[in-house]
């Protein structure tokens, strides 16, 4: 099989622009008649839904921003009344309350849908066995791919993550064919097999889709050298549905944007002003088919280039470089998103801890590694070991709910830290860049 959806894969892109127009149309008054929000932002910012006539019209309607979401949370931009609601995920917010994203039926049965053109098009069939090592929880990796390889007919083991030597036991033993997970995490799995003196002749592996965090040529070279595997990427957000959202075919030059789903454009980041195709800038979406949460202009804050190019896939979908960077100091750790707003909302809360602090961001072997340093009082510092301990503990504690990730905690002199006279430089990340374009 070579498409999932071939019409809506393969239109002319004049054809898919009427679609576009017509579910932005409808998502527009659906937003502006159903979520308080929309239509309070629209009255403010004077943006009339019933003026859109063009996809071009997009530019005269407003923002939203993770903040929005937060705003709103936990209910508050759902289109739906709750007992349409079929799912709930969520993911970290900028400070404090995570953002939380709704599904209904039909927004799942989509879901399964764009997720399944991700499959058949990085080259996966229902012969494959799936593997997928993303957490499954309320993070949307899981159980997004999931549903999605189940679609097309596949054979999918949710192994879910960590435990990496019995990932590699249960590739030998299942033969799993095709791994889901981050990147970073697919490398860890190679040093794993190469620690156990086991090849990539040991698994069965044809094919790996990779997505969640930047990555680039380099790491997908060693990822395909290593695991045997042709490697795609796949890019999605949780606030815009999970993964499904763009994925690479064989061809691997860039991502196809799911475009009768989701409109894209690129903004300048500073003047907010739409971009012309091919300019690099922030990408900013909008949502087409969703029902539970409709989302207009969403600022994603992941900086890239959208692009049309003729792909001998056949796909005729819009493409998107791959994301590299972004405009907010978001970080990305072994694929779990970390604010460093989370880590001081942490220290508001425990006693003996400053708020100076600073995160230093290594690469160990393939994975991330996050050490937070934090400065404490001077009589803590020097004559209290076993107090410094306990706090070490509770901080780690804090930071493990807060972050969902474990740092390393480390007490540190009172001001040995830098301290700024303009924007706090909280973030030393001394990891190689990701993204080398090729
Ligand atoms: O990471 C959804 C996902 C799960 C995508 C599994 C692909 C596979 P969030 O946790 O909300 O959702 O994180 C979204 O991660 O705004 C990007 O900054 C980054 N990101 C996701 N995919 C890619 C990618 C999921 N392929 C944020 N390349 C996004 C670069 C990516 N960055």
């Amino acid at each position: 099989m070579k498409y999932w959806q071939e019409r809506e894969e393969t239109m002319s892109v004049e054809e898919r622009e009427a679609f576009q127009l017509e579910r932005l149309q409808t998502t527009l008054n659906r937003a502006y008649e159903n979520v308080d929000f929309y239509s309070r932002k629209f009255r403010e910012v004077g943006a009339d839904p019933s003026t859109v006539k063009d996809l071009k019209d997009i530019a005269n309607m407003p923002f939203t921003t993770k903040q929005d979401l937060r705003d709103n949370y936990p209910y508050g931009m759902f289109a739906v009344p709750l007992r349409d609601i079929v799912r709930i995920h969520s993911s970290s917010g900028t400070t404090g309350k995570p953002t939380v994203v709704g599904y209904t039926k039909a927004d799942l049965e989509n879901w399964k849908d764009l997720v399944a053109r991700l499959f058949i098009a990085g080259g996966a069939d229902q012969n494959d066995i799936v593997h997928i090592a993303f957490t499954y929880g309320l993070f949307t990796g899981g159980f997004g791919l999931h549903y999605g390889a189940e679609h097309i007919g596949a054979s999918v083991i949710p192994v879910s993550s960590g435990n990496t030597g019995r990932q590699i036991n249960i590739m030998q033993d299942y033969r799993s064919s095709v791994l889901i997970s981050t990147p970073s995490y697919a490398l860890h799995i190679a040093e794993t097999l190469e620690k156990q003196g086991l090849t990539k002749d040991d698994i069965h592996l044809r094919l790996g889709m990779f997505g969640s965090e930047p990555w680039g040529q380099k790491i997908r070279e060693e990822i395909e050298e290593k695991l045997g595997v042709i490697a795609t990427d796949n890019y999605g957000l949780s606030e815009l549905m999970g993964p499904g959202v763009a994925g690479e075919c064989l061809e691997k030059k860039g991502l196809h944007v799911n475009e009768d789903h989701f409109l894209m454009e690129i903004i300048d980041p500073e003047t907010l002003k739409p971009l012309p195709l091919g300019e690099k800038g922030e990408l900013v979406i909008t949502t087409l088919k969703r029902e539970a949460m409709p989302l207009i202009r969403y600022r994603t804050r992941d900086i890239t280039r959208l692009y049309r190019e003729e792909c001998p896939c056949g796909r005729t979908l819009i493409k998107m470089e791959k994301p590299c960077g972004r405009t907010d100091d978001m970080l990305i750790i072994n694929g779990v998103n970390v604010f460093p707003s989370q880590v001081e909302e942490v220290l508001e809360k425990v006693q003996g801890a400053s708020p100076h602090y600073m995160l230093i961001v290594t690469k160990k072997g393939a994975l991330d590694d996050l050490e937070i340093q934090i400065e404490v009082s001077e009589a803590l510092f020097f004559d209290e070991m076993k107090k410094q301990r306990t706090l070490m503990e509770e901080l780690t504690k804090l930071f493990q709910q807060g972050l969902l990730i474990k740092p390393k905690v480390k007490l540190v002199m009172p001001k040995s830290l830098d301290r700024f006279e303009g924007k706090a430089k909280r973030v030393i990340d001394k990891r190689p860049v990701a993204c080398d374009y090729e």
